[in-house]
């Protein structure tokens, strides 16, 4: 650990590695404020030291997981916002900027979620994998609406986030059932939607989400599903603008099998992607705050929000 890093830096990134913060959209708020902590707690004496300790507990932050950019995002508009001479300056600006995020990040869900809950309708069944807040919006929304909605829960192995998106949906009163994720494509007939969130969006409006999004899209397509992505504009990913591909992260063997099934197998390759890519062309719509978008036009909100060149602010 990094003496110069207040513990509740050191605690997020260690609570985001292990999944204890996961999902894209509450990996971006735990880091948004944790910069916020280390800007109220820094000790240093000077605005450079200030700006370097900030940049540091970015860099740490940053190098948790490859995947969602919503964490990059989230440092990015934070540390684009640290302005000032001295450092009680420095340290309001961060603060500002950290509360002001998290804020935008809460409307923008509610915002998305009716966007979204307008593709629903009443009586609609409706088709989830893994555990999406954004996702999630959208049907507590259509619920909020007086809408019946029903949904087919995919477990979503190996980690099983399909859980906690049945215990959710059930707290709201929809109708859940929960399959393996192999049982999808039978069940897939059956339903309205099949609704994922996003950890990344690129630039050719491809969706990167928990590995087995492609198939299940790929799948739902062939059925005549409309299968839509909920994503807030900062899942968008600035870098795939300039020709950049979105890293996918390989977890550890040992959350697919244990020690007893590796013992048996012997010594064999294990795998373990968290993430993959669906292509523009087998998702309908990609659920924004700012409205609903075809995969392909996704470049033109990008442009707008990002511009041509982003940086990365926590480079020393
Ligand atoms: C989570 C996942 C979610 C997106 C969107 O993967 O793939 O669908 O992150 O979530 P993991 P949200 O469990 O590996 O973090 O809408 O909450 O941002």
């Amino acid at each position: 650990a990094d003496p110069q890093l207040h513990p509740t830096v050191e605690a997020t990134a260690t609570e985001i590695a292990s999944m204890e913060v996961r999902g894209a959209a509450p990996i971006a708020a735990a880091a948004a404020s944790a910069l916020r902590a280390q800007a109220v707690e820094s000790t240093a004496a000077t605005p450079a030291g200030f700006e370097s300790t900030l940049r540091a507990a970015g860099r740490r932050l940053q190098a948790t997981r490859p995947t969602a950019v919503s964490l990059p995002n989230a440092l990015r508009y934070v540390l684009q916002r640290m302005d000032g001479e001295t450092v009680g300056g420095l340290r309001a600006s961060v603060i500002r900027a950290a509360d002001e995020f998290v804020d935008r990040l809460d409307r923008a869900q509610a915002d998305l979620g009716a966007v979204g809950a307008n593709r629903l309708r009443d009586g609609d069944r409706v088709m989830t994998h893994c555990h999406s807040t954004d996702a999630l919006a959208c049907i507590e929304a259509a619920v909020e609406q007086g809408k019946g909605i029903s949904a087919v829960v995919k477990e979503t192995r190996p980690r099983n986030q399909g859980h906690i998106t049945a215990r959710e949906l059930r707290d709201l009163g929809v109708d859940v059932t929960l399959i393996v994720d192999s049982a999808a494509r039978r069940y897939l007939g059956a339903v309205d939607h099949v609704l994922v969130g996003a950890d990344s969006i690129a630039a050719d409006g491809s969706l990167i989400n928990k590995i087995g999004t492609s198939g299940l899209a790929v799948n739902a397509r062939d059925r005549g599903t409309p299968i839509m992505a909920a994503a807030q504009t900062i899942k968008l990913h600035p870098d795939t603008l300039t020709g950049h591909t979105v890293e996918i992260e390989m977890r550890d063997e040992s959350e697919v099998v244990d020690s007893e099934t590796r013992a048996e197998i012997g010594d064999i390759a294990v795998e373990n992607p968290a993430f993959d890519v669906t292509p523009p062309r087998y998702v309908d719509a990609i659920i924004t705050e700012r409205g609903q978008f075809p995969p392909e036009s996704i470049v033109t909100l990008m442009r707008e929000l990002f511009g041509e060149s982003v940086g990365e602010p926590w480079e020393e």
